[in-house]
Formats: C-alpha cells, structure tokens, sequence
C-alpha cells in the first residue's frame, strides 16, 4: 500500500524545518509499504491539487497531523480525499485534546475515519496493517500502565530515520536558481536543512498555557547519547557528501531539564567530533550554569530558544512559571553572547496583568540586553490545558473553538486590563519596533566585537524572523525589506569584501615567499 504523510501549513507563515512526526513514522512504517511525505510548508498544495496528487499516486491511506493553530485547514484536506474515497487518519495534540471534533461525534462534521490518540510510535503499525486490511478503526489509542496512564514508547532503542538516503529536496531552505553558485562556496552552500532532531520527551513544570505536560507526561524519557551522537553522524555525513549544510533543531522542549544527563550528551557529541550548528529550547533557569553554556557553545549550540514569556513576575506565577526569573534574563543573554551564542527569546502578551504599554516596557527591557530574536505571541487557549479549563470555568472563552475561525493574533478571550484589541494593537508594536531597520543596525553595531559571520548571521536571522509576523511571501516584499535595510547590509558587504581581498593579497605573498625559501 502507498502512504501519503502530509502536514498542513498555516496559511499564514511558513515553517522552516519539516515536522519530526513524518520521519519517524515513515521509519515506523512495516516493510511492504511506501511512504510519501509532503509538507505543505514547503510544497504548497491546494486541496484539489493534493488529491489530484494522491490519485495519481494511488495512494491508499492518508495521515495528517496537525496542531490546534492549522487544524481547520487539516480538516479541509482530510474532508477533500474522504469525497475522493481515501481514508484518513488524523493524529497530533489537536485531534488527541478534541478526538470527537475530528470524528464528528459532537454534531459537526466528521473529518477523519480514524484518530490516533497521543504518542503514535506503538500504534502507528497497527493503524498500517487495519488500513491495508481495509479494517480501520476509529480510535487508536496506546495501551495503558497500572496507574490507568497512557503507556509511553521508552525511546530506547529509538527508530532509525534514514537521514543519510531520505529525499529531502522539498525542504531545503536555498533557491533553487542559487543552488549551483553557492554549492561551490566554502564547504558547500547548495543545500541548506534544518532537521529536527529530539533526544527525549516529556516536561515535569506544567505551566498553565502549555500542552506538553499532559501529553507527554511529567517524567521524562531520553533517548541513548550513542543514538543521538550516531544520529547526528549521519547527519554531518550526508551534509559533507551533497556539498550543503545542516543544521539540528533539538526539539525537545527543555533539552538542559537534567543537566548531569545534557552535559554527558553534550560532552559525547564533543568527543564524536559530531558538531554540527545547533538550535534547542532551554529554560533561562538552566542556563545559570557556566559549565554547561562552554559545552553548548562547544558542541556546535549557536541560537538557544528561551520561553521568557514576560518581563511582570506577577504574569509569570499566574502562568505557573515563576521557576522563570525576569530580573536574571539580561544576565541570562550576556553569558550566551560571550560564546557567539545568541536568543530567540519568546514573551507572550495578553496574560492577567498586561495593560496597555506592555509592547513598550517589553520592548525596552530587551534592548537593554545583547541583542537576539525576539518573538512576540499572545495567550492562547490551547484546549486541554490548565488555562483552557480555568478560562472556561469563569465564563471568560469568547471564542471557545477559536481554531475553527482561526484568526492570527486575535486573542480567544479578553485579558483582565486590556481588550482584545488593545492586545493585539500591543503585539503589532512589539514586532514593528523590534524589527524595525534602525533596530536591527542597532542589534548588529551592538556585537560589533564579534566576528562578521555573527554579525551576518544576526542580520539574516532578523530578516526572516520578521516575516513570522509581517508575512514576506513575495519577492517584491523581499526586495523591499533589503532596500529599507540597505545600509547595514551594505557596510557588513563592504568589510566582507575587504576582508576578502585581504586574503587574497596574503596567498600570492605567502606562495613567493615559500618560493624564495
Ligand atoms: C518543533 C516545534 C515547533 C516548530 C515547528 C514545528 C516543526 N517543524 O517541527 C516551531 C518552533 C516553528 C514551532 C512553532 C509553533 N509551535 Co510548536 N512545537 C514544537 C515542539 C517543541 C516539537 C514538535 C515535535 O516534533 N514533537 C515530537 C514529535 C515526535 O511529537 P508529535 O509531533 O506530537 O508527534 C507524535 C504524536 O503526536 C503523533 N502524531 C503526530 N502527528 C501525527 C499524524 C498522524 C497521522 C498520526 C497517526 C500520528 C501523529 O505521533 C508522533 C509520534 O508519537 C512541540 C512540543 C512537543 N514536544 O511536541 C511544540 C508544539 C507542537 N507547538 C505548539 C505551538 C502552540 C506552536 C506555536 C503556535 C507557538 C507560538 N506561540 O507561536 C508556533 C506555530 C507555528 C506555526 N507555523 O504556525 C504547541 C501546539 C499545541 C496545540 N495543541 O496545537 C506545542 C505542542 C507546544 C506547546 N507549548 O504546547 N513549534
Ligand atoms: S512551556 Fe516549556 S517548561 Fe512549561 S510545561 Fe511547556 S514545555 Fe514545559
């Protein structure tokens, strides 16, 4: 049987790396059967045109995953190919948190013939063999422990995904009109993947707003250090071979959670020589410890991302994440930044204490500290959470199936000082001052005694995380955002090029002089 994964995008932005979820259970998949997989962030499809494709393939079975924030759209594709007779089965955190939505047990329509509920590593098989059996069922859930919890798959031994042979063409983030150019550039630019990577699941804090906790459990499961070293081996292998680059996003949600266990992995990575540039999610808390910064920046760490979510303790503990001290982020940043290592520093607006200003004084904190990528959400109620519940509770959802008339940042409920709108106002600021061309001259200036490949990474890195909110689709807005940022990307090509005719002047000198010698 032909297996089409598909992952739906936004419709909004883009992702830059595929979903984890398609890999591992196209190597989960039993032999005998094939596996296509498209994401819709990187192969944009309409409904027609998808099933135009599963046609035409022949493909008998269709899995869709997706989150809260695209699940109207999984819907729209799932309901297209059950009209065309392919069966779908749906499975990710939305369809688990809301199985009878996807199922049309509610009284609205049904989207899906089957839902896979929670981790899908163990019943992912069994969904394969129903389907080529044509014996589906509707739900498939993991068996569950003594305690009456959902079993968790151990991650040891975790699945081989065959980074080394995959086609990862769809994905790669340079145009494919540079491809020649740059593959010739230094060790390779022809390709460019960032691959998701995890080495464990599950988060003990719980915050309030968050999912993670009740669907992979407060205790965490990791993955060997050989496995993820040999991993990332292959990785580099494959990297060095098509003449590109890689780059690992460890998606585990908090990658220093034990640290004795981070530092051995870090320290194994370091030993395999299996550094690659790296980006992972680690709490600020965590990040106090100096010997385990020297070994991110060691083992290839380059961009650590950090939920700081306010700057107002008061907001923190009403989220249940005062463990996340404000008043030690800029501290925080500065002992990153003495390695090159810098921020996606994530903050949300919208929570009980915000007022109006709230974009301001933000945006004023974090300029006071080295420069990184901020990223500016609101307080979403995702369902199942703490927050849903406590939300709901009070009578305070205005929009309780706010992902069926998903609307980006326009807040599910009003916060208790400000208006929906004032928060979705404070937002807009927050993204237009932070990325604004004098802002990011001032953020490249600010680490003007690091060395230019920071300096151009910060620059390009601010560039693109604009578009997470000012949409850049077009060439036309691309081309509109390098002139208004004209002058700082001239004055870094300009000590680019000098520093390249520098070199070049010193290899002919060199060469006489090894001649003369
Ligand atoms: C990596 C990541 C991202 C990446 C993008 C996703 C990517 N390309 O990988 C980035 C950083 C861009 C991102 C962004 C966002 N993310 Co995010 N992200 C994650 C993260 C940390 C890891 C995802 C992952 O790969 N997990 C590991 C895999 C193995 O787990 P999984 O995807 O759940 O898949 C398993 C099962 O669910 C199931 N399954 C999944 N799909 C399918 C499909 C089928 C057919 C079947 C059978 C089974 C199945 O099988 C898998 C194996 O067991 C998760 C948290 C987490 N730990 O999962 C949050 C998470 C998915 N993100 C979340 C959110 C809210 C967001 C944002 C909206 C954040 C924001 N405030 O802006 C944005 C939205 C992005 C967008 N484009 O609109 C929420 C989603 C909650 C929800 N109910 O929707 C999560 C759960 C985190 C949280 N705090 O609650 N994210
Ligand atoms: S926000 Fe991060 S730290 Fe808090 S529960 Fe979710 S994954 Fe854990």
């Amino acid at each position: 049987m032909k297996i089409l994964l598909y992952n739906p995008d936004n419709g909004v932005t883009r992702n830059f790396m595929p979903h984890l979820w398609m890999f591992l259970l196209q190597a989960l998949t039993p032999p005998g059967h094939q596996v296509l997989l498209i994401d819709g962030n990187a192969r944009a499809m309409t409904e027609a045109e998808l099933v135009a494709y599963a046609r035409r393939e022949g493909v008998g079975l269709v899995g869709i995953g997706a989150m809260t924030r695209m699940v109207a759209r999984a819907y729209r594709f799932a309901d297209a190919l059950r009209e065309a007779g392919i069966p779908v089965v749906m499975g990710g955190p939305h369809v688990t948190e809301c199985p009878d939505e996807a199922l049309g047990r509610g009284g609205g329509p049904r989207h899906a013939d089957s839902v896979a509920l929670g981790e899908a590593d163990e019943t992912w098989p069994l969904i394969v063999a129903d389907a080529a059996r044509g014996e589906l069922k509707e739900v498939y859930q993991p068996g569950v422990d003594a305690k009456g919890l959902d079993k968790k798959p151990s991650l040891q031994p975790y699945p081989h995904i065959p980074w080394e042979t995959l086609d990862l063409d769809q994905f790669s983030l340079v145009p494919a009109v540079l491809r020649p150019v740059l593959s010739r550039l230094g060790g390779g630019w022809g390709q460019f993947h960032v691959v998701p990577l995890e080495t464990g699941r599950g988060c003990p804090y719980g915050c309030e707003f968050c999912t993670v906790t009740g669907f992979f459990g407060d205790s965490i499961r990791f993955r060997t250090n050989a496995s993820v070293v040999d991993e990332m081996l292959r990785l580099k292998a494959r990297a060095r071979r098509g003449r590109g680059q890689v780059a690992v996003f460890f998606i585990d949600d908090n990658l220093a959670i034990n640290l004795k266990r981070t530092k051995s992995l870090l320290r194994d990575i370091i030993e395999a020589g299996a550094q690659l540039p790296w980006v992972a999610q680690i709490s600020a808390n965590l990040l106090r410890d100096e010997e385990l910064v020297d070994l991110i920046a060691e083992s290839g760490g380059r961009w650590v991302f950090i939920g700081m979510e306010s700057i107002d303790p008061q907001n923190m503990a009403d989220v249940n994440k005062n463990f996340s001290k404000p008043g030690e982020y800029g501290a925080v940043l500065g002992r990153l930044a003495r390695r090159n290592i810098f921020a996606i520093t994530s903050f949300i607006f919208g929570m009980d204490n915000d007022t109006v200003g709230v974009a301001e004084r933000t945006v004023k904190e974090i300029e006071s500290w080295p420069p990184g990528l901020p990223v500016f959400g609101q307080l979403t109620p995702f369902p199942a959470t703490p927050l849903y519940e406590r939300l709901e509770k009070a009578g305070r959802l205005e929009r309780p199936k706010h992902w069926l008339e998903f609307a980006p940042f326009v807040m599910a409920h009003a916060p208790l000082r400000m208006t929906i709108e004032e928060a979705r106002e404070e937002t807009r600021r927050a993204w237009e001052r932070s990325y604004s061309p004098e802002r990011n001259a001032r953020a490249v200036e600010a680490i003007a005694g690091h060395g230019l490949e920071y300096r151009l990474s910060l620059l390009v890195s601010r560039l693109f995380f604009r578009g997470i909110y000012f949409p850049q689709m077009s060439r036309r807005a691309w081309l509109r955002l390098l002139y208004d940022n004209r002058r700082t990307i001239l004055s870094l090509s300009r000590e680019g090029f000098g520093m390249w005719r520098k070199a070049r002047k010193k290899v002919p000198a060199a060469a006489a002089e090894v001649r003369a010698s």
